[in-house]
């Protein structure tokens, strides 16, 4: 990173460089696809819980006989959830390995044959070479690259593209769908690597993807009496994409990092944090449709909020009653102050879960409230045996 110039773009975040030294750039995020034992249920599962909406389907009836994936939306998300039909498929291994979760961080871009040969020339791990899907609606083109595990970046063009999803799906129509939570966008994705591969990671989102590490927290900030984890946040050029790093650290007990890795298999995807506008409506739904969240911090964090936030001279907009009784954690910065909540894990296996993000012009991700929710997260891992 040479030229800082820093501009805002949308969605309040920032540009850290030139757009004209991007070897990578990034429109957004596309998609993220998960591997599910059962693409139905799941498809259910996010719309009834989540309010997520019915938007495009392929399966045994549009002639794809091997896997079914439905495709959900709401507001800029996508989730697609995919289900092998036979034995044969190679999904079943990733299935029994890891469980549910995310296969696919999907990357929408302008140009994908260049964003395939920038990576792979810079030591990226093909996983598909660009590949042209047509239908009647004109054609989309792919490419993907392995990250850490076996999780994989697929690199999305769609400028010659009008249909609804991807060449292959049809319109999902159905007749149930309960109304949104108002989820906005994915602000960002985190994941779990090995011990001692946070650095590697770090700088392989650098070197390959042209990212930048603009945040990092170490183990002597994020611990707990008990555990300890270490975080670095890597973001792209125009600030849309952030993907932080996580790696355990040496505490006294579990790290609920290696608890993840454990279970997962491996590294992988650890939570998504998805934006809206009203946090208290947004987690009051939630919670109505049944999402289960990390047990609420005690009287004594709500009691420290008001000196936190008075010490960057911002003013609270919110209840902060609501906020308590709905469990929502607070944190401060120079730039403005965030809300945010964490789901339980959204599997059996304590792997993926979800964060409810809203932004009030911090741009961190909430370093103030990690001992708070390092604590609930522990006394989860009690429950389980895994602390
Ligand atoms: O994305 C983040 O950095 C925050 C905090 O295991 C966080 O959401 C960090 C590590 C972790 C859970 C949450
Ligand atoms: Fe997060």
């Amino acid at each position: 990173m040479s030229k800082k110039e820093i501009k805002s773009v949308e969605y309040g975040l920032e540009k850290i460089f030139d757009d004209a030294q991007d070897f990578l750039p990034l429109l957004g995020t596309d998609y993220v696809e998960f591997y599910v034992g059962n693409a139905k249920q799941a498809a259910h599962f996010y719309k009834t819980a989540f309010g997520f909406q019915s938007y495009a389907y392929r399966g045994l009836e549009t002639g794809s006989r091997d896997k079914v994936s439905y495709v959900l939306k709401q507001d800029k998300i996508r989730l697609v959830l995919t289900t092998p039909l036979t034995s044969s498929s190679p999904i079943n291994d990733h299935i029994v390995k890891h469980g549910d979760g995310v296969k696919v961080v999907a990357l929408w871009v302008d140009d994908a044959r260049s964003a395939y040969e920038e990576t792979t020339k810079r030591g990226a791990k093909s996983y598909l070479e660009p590949t042209i899907e047509k239908d009647e609606h004109g054609e989309v083109v792919r490419a993907g690259i392995y990250t850490y595990g076996e999780t994989v970046h697929m690199f999305v063009e769609r400028k010659n593209y009008n249909g609804k999803f991807l060449p292959g799906f049809v319109e999902w129509k159905s007749d149930y769908n309960p109304k949104a939570t108002g989820l906005k966008f994915i602000d960002h994705m985190v994941g779990n690597v090995g011990w001692g591969e946070m650095n590697t990671w770090v700088k392989w989102y650098e070197d390959v993807m042209g990212f930048v590490n603009f945040l990092s927290f170490d183990d002597k900030q994020i611990h707990t009496e008990y555990s300890a984890l270490m975080s670095k946040v890597m973001s792209n050029g125009n600030g849309r994409i952030k993907f932080p790093i996580n790696e355990p650290a040496k505490g006294k007990k579990k790290s609920q990092i290696e608890e993840y890795l454990d279970f997962y298999e491996g590294p992988g995807v650890q939570h998504i944090a998805v934006a809206t506008d009203d946090i208290i409506s947004t987690v009051s739904d939630l919670r109505s449709r049944g999402v289960e969240f990390l047990s609420t911090p005690p009287e004594s964090y709500y009691k420290s909020v008001p000196g936190r936030l008075e010490e960057f001279s911002h003013e609270l907009r919110e209840d902060i009653e609501k906020l308590k009784s709905l469990g929502i954690m607070i944190d401060a910065d120079e730039e403005g102050y965030l809300l945010q909540i964490f789901t339980k894990p959204v599997e059996d296996r304590p792997t993926l879960f979800f964060e409810i993000i809203q932004r009030m012009g911090a741009k961190g991700f909430g370093a103030g409230n990690f001992k708070a929710l390092f604590e609930s997260i522990e006394r989860e891992q009690a429950l389980r045996g895994t602390l």
